[in-house]
């Protein structure tokens, strides 16, 4: 009897298909020649999604793990790919998001020659991999493949390999080839530590003025937060990546805290006295002295390396969000609604109100609210959102109307631009049947817009939303409160529904509030006949409002200062949360 051989290459691609994968995204080169030649012969079982810059490859890679997709695998050539994939694996190492990259390489006989193109590679990589290997021989191809798979998994993040081009094109018996992805197994987190729930129950039940702090860590849990928050009358405070877990008009919800965030939770989270910080990392909380007035702190993570991160912990719980959350509810006491609770829920409806005018505005020059408007008017309920870096981030916070049916994904903590249009990538071939919309910067979308032809040539329709202002618009709103000019914020205007149309895809450009409505409706109509959509809206350049720089409060600004904050904004009716505060008879701590 022979021995059956297969090609290593392909031997490589069946490990990964054992491991659940199904799409690699990248561009060819002759260094990734034998992984190529495998990818066209098993085309049946996994998808070479041919991008136009590995970036997008690698950032489709990390938000396809965001999104909930299989393992994610990108590639790029030996020398400028494999650089070209960086921010993309940084992306997806920083949120520990599993990915596997291969790199390809000169040919074995010409390693360590400087030959062309030739690059120390792995050490691009040393600061982020949790694996990073050079294959040595070819047999050993299959086996680092199963290896890359399984860290990635097992350790949350980014492995990468890389692949002298020729390797790849030997034979190796069949049988000495397995993927170990059918082994995957995951650790059970013990049950929590009864007495350091019943510490935090103390904590909350003596408390005046508490808060629930809800990271992603609740995501899935959301209704417990909810029964929590109201059993012990705890408003809730989200954080940018973590809206969709709760009904947008939960009457509770404060938003997020800081520049991504709602004028309701910046204002609570300096008033409030307990807070209970759940399965979230939020990492401006030193820089920002967020939690400097509170005077307990109850954290719950899964990881043990993130308790007491951000803030001395009085007491600490080690588990699942959703396990603990039952628990507490089960233990805490119930309070009546109190002034607290009431002067939250005043503050939030005043905040909402003050939303809703904006985005319900008739006509005029268009602003990104109204934008906001039409999108919640035509979205599906479970539509997804892949949202870019800038103004963008902030403003679908405020103005998307989320609820646990849809998703919500960006680049949180690396925060890198140009993620959007490759995440609609990812969910579009995740999820073929739900609608996407990129809701992206024009300058953000001047950094990844050839890749709506991606979307068009593998039939990936989506909604592209340009908001079009001409500037770096999160920046120079920045330079206006640090720098003494705005140098270099601006940009030149371009036709984005032209770059649509050359793509392929069906471009509109809409400038008009009274405009808004019906070109949304119709770039939804066009997108369920199976297009991509790029809507240009060319929107005004206010400075959505700085919620973390409220000037409202006459005890701290002027009449005049006061007057100009509320013009600028449109915030005439906004109230400081004090005011509701001392309706209620409480006092402020703000100094
Ligand atoms: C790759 C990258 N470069 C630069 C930045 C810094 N940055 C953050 S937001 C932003 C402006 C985004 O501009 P645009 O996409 O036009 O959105 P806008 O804020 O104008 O709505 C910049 C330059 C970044 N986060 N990522
Ligand atoms: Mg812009």
């Amino acid at each position: 009897m022979t021995e059956r051989k297969v090609k290593i290459s392909e031997a490589a691609l069946d490990v990964l298909i054992g491991w659940g994968v199904d799409t690699i995204y990248g561009i060819p080169s002759g260094t990734l020649s034998s992984l190529m030649d495998a990818l066209d012969a098993k085309q049946d079982n996994i998808q070479f999604i041919q991008v136009r810059h590995e970036e997008t490859g690698a950032l489709a890679a990390s938000m396809q793990g965001k999104f909930g997709g299989s393992l994610a695998v990108c590639i790029g050539s030996g020398g400028p790919g494999a650089t070209h994939l960086i921010n993309g694996l940084y992306d997806a190492s920083m949120d520990r998001i599993p990915v596997v990259a291969i790199l390809g390489a000169r040919p074995e006989t010409e390693l360590n020659l400087d030959a062309f193109q030739e690059l120390n590679q792995n050490p691009m990589y040393e600061n982020i991999a949790v694996y990073n290997k050079r294959v040595a021989y070819p047999e050993q191809l299959p086996k680092l493949v199963d290896e890359a798979a399984r860290h990635a998994i097992a350790d949350r993040g980014v492995a990468v390999l890389e692949v002298p081009s020729d390797f790849g094109f030997e034979e190796i018996a069949a049988d000495a080839v397995y993927s170990s992805g059918s082994s995957r197994r995951q650790l059970r987190l013990a049950d929590a530590n009864e007495a350091d729930i019943d510490a935090a129950v103390a904590l909350l039940n003596q408390s005046r003025r508490s808060v629930i702090y809800a990271g992603i860590g609740t995501m899935g849990h959301g209704d417990k937060v909810v029964a929590l928050s109201q059993k012990i009358k705890a408003p809730v405070i989200t954080t940018g990546k973590n809206f969709e877990t709760f009904e947008w008009d939960y009457e509770a919800l404060l938003g997020s805290t800081y520049r991504v965030g709602w004028k309701p939770a910046n204002e609570a989270i300096l008033e409030t006295d307990t807070v209970l910080f759940i399965g979230s990392n939020f990492p401006f909380a030193e820089v920002q002295g967020t939690f400097k007035n509170v005077k307990h702190f109850i954290q719950v993570d899964i990881d043990p390396a993130m308790l007491g991160k951000r803030h001395k912990a009085d007491v600490a719980i080690l588990g699942d969000a959703g396990q603990v959350l039952t628990r507490l509810i089960e233990k805490v006491d119930a309070r009546e609604a109190d002034g607290w609770w009431r002067a939250n829920l005043a503050n939030v409806k005043n905040w909402r109100e003050f939303m809703n005018k904006l985005e319900q505005k008739e006509s005029g020059p268009l602003q990104f609210y109204q934008v906001y408007h039409a999108i919640n008017n035509h979205a599906d309920e479970d539509a997804i959102y892949s949202i870019d870096v800038g103004n963008s981030t902030q403003t679908s916070v405020r103005h998307l109307h989320m609820t646990p049916k849809n998703m919500w994904r960006t680049s949180p903590l690396f925060a890198t631009m140009g993620i959007a249009l490759p995440g609609g990538i990812a969910a579009k071939r995740t999820y073929p049947d739900r609608q996407v919309w990129n809701l992206i910067g024009d300058g953000a979308f001047n950094m990844s817009y050839p890749d709506v032809a991606t979307n068009v040539q593998y039939n990936l329709p989506v909604i592209n939303i340009v908001f079009s202002n001409t500037e770096y618009a999160f920046i120079k709103n920045k330079y206006e409160d640090t720098n003494e000019t705005l140098f270099g914020t601006d940009f030149m205007d371009v036709d984005y529904a032209m770059v649509a149309e050359a793509q392929g895809a069906v471009g509109y450009t809409v400038d008009r509030i009274e405009d808004i409505d019906g070109v949304i409706k119709q770039a939804v109509a066009d997108n369920k006949k199976g297009r991509t959509v790029v809507v240009n809206c060319r929107i005004t350049k206010e400075r959505p409002i700085p919620v973390e720089t409220l000037k409202l409060d006459p005890k701290f600004y002027s009449e005049e200062e006061i007057q100009a904050y509320q013009e600028r904004y449109e915030a005439e009716d906004l109230v400081p949360f004090r005011l509701f505060l001392e309706a209620e008879g409480l006092g402020s701590k703000v100094e």
